[in-house]
């Protein structure tokens, strides 16, 4: 029923077969020979894709210490010799554009469309804009001083790009780096890491170690890490921060969050409706930043509503490889089984789930909860799934005191026609980011980064940078930057 296989699924299949099916790390500029493995599957089909080597403190260790010998030497490249690696691996992240997607897709889930439009190309541009920085940072913050060894552990959602949020801007401020991708989705960190060599970037400077939160837990505790960052769940990021008080480590958290998103009566009420589905059905409506809650006028709500549920009948759920195809798969039946306990446990409100059909296996129907209480769990708990809730409100202000009653704060939107409320309510919403009349619009000229429970720290643009110098730089600079 569904449409051939997309380009690059057969390179896929045989970059895995290349290596027999079997990874061990990346360690100092090569594959390390499989130690203990797990399986990495792909969940649309259930079907095995490769066995993955379990991260142990021996191989955390060695990996920290390939990147210590060669960070001086790396960062005395200078900016541009190492933007000359930074931009040579941005060409090769496009040269490899249908085998990165088409990885991505099988090992995640996620429809072929978003990987191949939306994922890769923002990898290739945030190599492409830190090799800019890195050309400038010489000039504009003189004397400025890497960190060291970075130590970074990354989530399932976004894999490759999350590895570029991570690696690029540790890369362009002379950092050297270990990083662990998620247990679900460790191959296009793998992949990354063997083009990394034909984009000329010396050995020891990205070493990957794969495994699961163990082993992230001693990457993180590792003595010969300088800097931290993280991107996962507001629980592991919190243990992360206990791990690392006192250790004079640089750390930056990217946690969950239960971003509000605030229709009011005037406004486009169609492309309000668009941007729901790009806020909470893009890739599942795993996304930190997912506009999973809705705040809707109370005026235009049952109207809303309705079209929001013809909306979602319209979804196509099914093979992520399929081009046309909105929903995908979920990433793993340990997370489908949370989603389904969650929605299946709430006795409040109504529940509409979309009248579509869904396959068997690991996938999960567009759902909306109306007529739900603030203090509902759903309405305050990340769910991480396709699954929107939704309340009313009356006024401007009781919309703001609705969008703030969360411990989170990553993202906000907003919809409206009347540009002075826009801008009123914009400072008001305790949110790291504000979109008006549009919704997860991301680039990596462009601090990201949340308050809160959501976590501190800025990726992208000078701020990201600036994370990964010594202090105390931390001014901003004002003069150039890279387009
Ligand atoms: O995340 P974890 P999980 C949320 C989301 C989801 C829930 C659980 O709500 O349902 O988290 O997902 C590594 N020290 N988000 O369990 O555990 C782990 O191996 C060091 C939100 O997958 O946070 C993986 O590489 N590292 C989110 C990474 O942390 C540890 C994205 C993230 O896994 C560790 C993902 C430890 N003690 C999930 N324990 C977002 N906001 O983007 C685990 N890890």
């Amino acid at each position: 029923a569904y449409g051939p296989a997309p380009e690059g699924h057969a390179e896929a299949l045989a970059w895995i077969g290349k290596h027999g099916g079997r990874f061990g790390h990346w360690i100092d500029g090569k594959f390390t020979k499989p130690g203990t493995t797990f399986a990495t599957k792909n969940p649309a089909t259930g079907a095995e894709l490769a066995q993955i080597t379990q991260g142990t403190a021996d191989d955390i260790d060695r990996a920290v210490t390939a990147a210590r010998k060669v960070q001086a030497k790396w960062a005395a490249l200078g900016g541009p010799g190492r933007a000359r690696v930074l931009y040579a691996l941005a060409r090769l992240v496009q040269k490899h554009a249908r085998l990165f997607a088409v990885l991505e897709t099988i090992d995640n889930g996620k429809p072929i469309r978003e990987s191949r439009d939306i994922d890769v190309p923002l990898v290739a541009r945030h190599f492409y804009y830190h090799a800019g920085l890195a050309q400038l940072l010489d000039s504009e913050l003189p004397g400025h001083k890497a960190l060291g060894v970075c130590g970074q552990v990354i989530p399932w959602n976004f894999p490759l790009l999350m590895l570029a949020w991570k690696v690029a801007p540790a890369l362009a401020a002379g950092n050297t780096v270990v990083l662990k991708p998620a247990e679900y989705t460790p191959l296009t960190a793998l992949l990354f890491a063997e083009i990394s060599r034909e984009a000329g970037l010396p050995k020891g400077v990205l070493n990957i170690v794969t495994g699961d939160g163990e082993t992230g837990a001693t990457l993180v505790a590792h003595p010969g890490v300088d800097k931290v960052a993280f991107t996962g769940s507001t629980s592991v990021g919190r243990r992360i921060r206990e791990a690392t008080a006192g250790s004079g480590k640089a750390l930056t958290l990217e946690l969950g969050g239960k971003s509000p998103y605030i229709v009011f009566d005037d406004a486009d009420l169609d492309s309000a409706v668009e941007g729901l589905v790009d806020a909470i059905w893009f890739n599942q409506g795993q996304v930190c930043c997912a506009g999973s809650r809705l705040l809707v006028q109370e005026s235009v709500a049952d109207r809303f509503h309705e079209k929001l549920k013809r909306r979602m009948d319209g979804l196509r759920i099914g093979d992520p490889l399929d081009k046309c195809i909105d929903v995908g798969a979920v990433v793993d039946p340990v997370q489908l089984a949370t989603i389904t306990q969650m929605v299946d446990s709430n006795t409040a409100g109504e529940t509409y789930r979309a009248n579509t059909p869904v396959p068997q296996g690991c996938f999960y129907p567009p759902t909306l909860i109306t007529g739900l209480g603030t203090a509902d769990r759903l309405m305050q708990e990340e769910i991480f799934g396709p699954v929107l809730v939704s309340m009313t409100f009356r006024t401007p202000s009781e919309a703001v005191e609705l969008a703030n009653n969360t411990r989170y704060g990553l993202a906000a939107t907003v919809w409206t026609e009347n540009v002075n409320l826009a801008l009123d309510m914009a400072p008001k919403l305790k949110a790291g980011v504000v979109w008006v009349n549009a919704t997860n619009l991301f680039d990596a000229a462009a601090g990201f980064g949340g308050i809160r429970e959501s976590g501190f720290g800025r990726e992208g643009g000078w701020e990201g940078l600036l994370a990964y110098l010594k202090a105390p730089l931390l001014t901003k600079p004002v003069k150039t930057t890279p387009a």
